[in-house]
């Protein structure tokens, strides 16, 4: 028989609980766009009152918050600021230069997921003709390709108080906010306090089968509900997959320590084989990169072959864990690491 599936390709994978299921067979639903859909408006209501804002606007996926929420504080030809190693920057498709019009500007995110202030001060532009406009400013936490690494409360505000001195709003890709209070042991709200948006997914940690939500301003929020119905993102009876996406918010944020105590073990077991690299430091959340140095072409088959699913190539990759990942699901894939290189080192 073959063996079962270990998947941690990504916390995105995760199918809907049992009681996800059962909430969304139950929901009681409505006409969204007439703001009728009662589920819906309970999932914003709850989101908006957790992160410390006064709206919420449900959308379909982490890329369409960033999208909605960045095109609708910037107006056409204004300029993003983002860090180098930013999901904006790296997976989503080019979607508001490309749809808004909006040039970018890059600045290097340091190993731990921040911004240089000095360098954000550098980027906000004065008023001379031939500049963009400065329109906003994207940060991320936890931050995805830094090793999951959380950015406590003080670092936000540090990078965000430079952008609003200037009067530009900051946007925060918070993917996985409720990670990244979870790793910090302070409640989300602290963590938002300073941005003027924020997107966080449903779908990741949180297990939800769909779903992402813009919290910010109830101006703000109205104005993004126009940008999200431009996108074609204005939804009807979307109470049955909110009904999910609450489940995910009331009773999947208390276990992510469980991922992040079992991404650890994973990142500490990893790093104790010859040939494999984790920059333990930056594990402090459900994410864990690893190099593979020399280049092994054949890690990731090996793995995969043993049942284990991973993002890695001949010079590294990623896992990550999430509620289907048990203790032995990672002792299994420890073993499974050893064996890979072991019989790499045999050749
Ligand atoms: N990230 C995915 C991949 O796209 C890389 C993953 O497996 O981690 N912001 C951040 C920080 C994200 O990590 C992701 C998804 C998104 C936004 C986009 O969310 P979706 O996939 O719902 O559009």
């Amino acid at each position: 028989m073959a063996q079962p599936v270990i998947d941690l390709r990504s916390d995105t994978v995760t199918h809907p609980t049992a009681a996800m299921r059962q909430a969304m067979a139950e929901s009681e639903v409505g006409d969204d766009q007439y703001g009728d859909d009662p589920t819906v408006n309970r999932l914003e209501a709850r989101a908006a009152e957790m992160l410390g804002k006064e709206a919420a606007v449900f959308v379909a996926s982490g890329t369409m918050g960033n999208l909605a929420a960045v095109l609708t504080h910037c107006g056409r030809g204004q300029e993003v600021v983002m860090g180098s190693e930013c999901h904006i920057f790296h997976y989503e498709s080019g979607g508001t230069a490309t749809l808004g019009g909006l040039p970018w500007h890059v600045l290097p995110n340091t190993r731990m997921g921040r911004i240089d202030t000095d360098a954000i001060t550098g980027a906000i532009r004065g008023s001379r003709e031939g500049h963009p406009i400065t329109g906003v400013l994207c940060l991320e936490n936890t931050h995805n390709r830094c090793g999951g690494v959380a950015i406590p409360a003080a670092d936000i505000k540090a990078m965000a108080d430079i952008a609003h001195a200037e009067g530009v709003p900051v946007h925060l890709d918070g993917a996985r906010v409720f990670n990244a209070a979870a790793a910090l042991g302070v409640p989300v709200r602290e963590l938002v306090q300073d941005v003027d948006s924020v997107q966080f997914c449903f779908s990741k940690g949180l297990a939800a089968p769909v779903g992402s939500i813009i919290v910010g301003s109830a101006a703000f929020i109205e104005r993004a509900r126009r940008t999200r119905r431009i996108l074609g993102g204005a939804m009807r009876q979307a109470g049955v997959i909110a009904a999910a996406a609450y489940v995910g918010l009331t009773e999947m944020v208390d276990r992510l320590p469980d991922d992040h105590a079992r991404a650890r073990r994973l990142a500490q077991g990893l790093a104790e084989l010859p040939g494999i690299n984790v920059d333990l430091e930056t594990v402090q959340t459900n994410i864990v990169y690893y190099t593979l140095d020399p280049p092994n072409a054949e890690f990731a088959p090996r793995l995969k072959d043993a049942g284990v699913w991973h993002n890695g190539g001949a010079k590294g990759g990623r896992f990550v864990t999430h509620y289907e990942i048990t203790d032995g699901d990672i002792d299994a894939t420890l073993a499974a690491a050893r064996q890979a290189v072991i019989a790499a080192l045999a050749r």
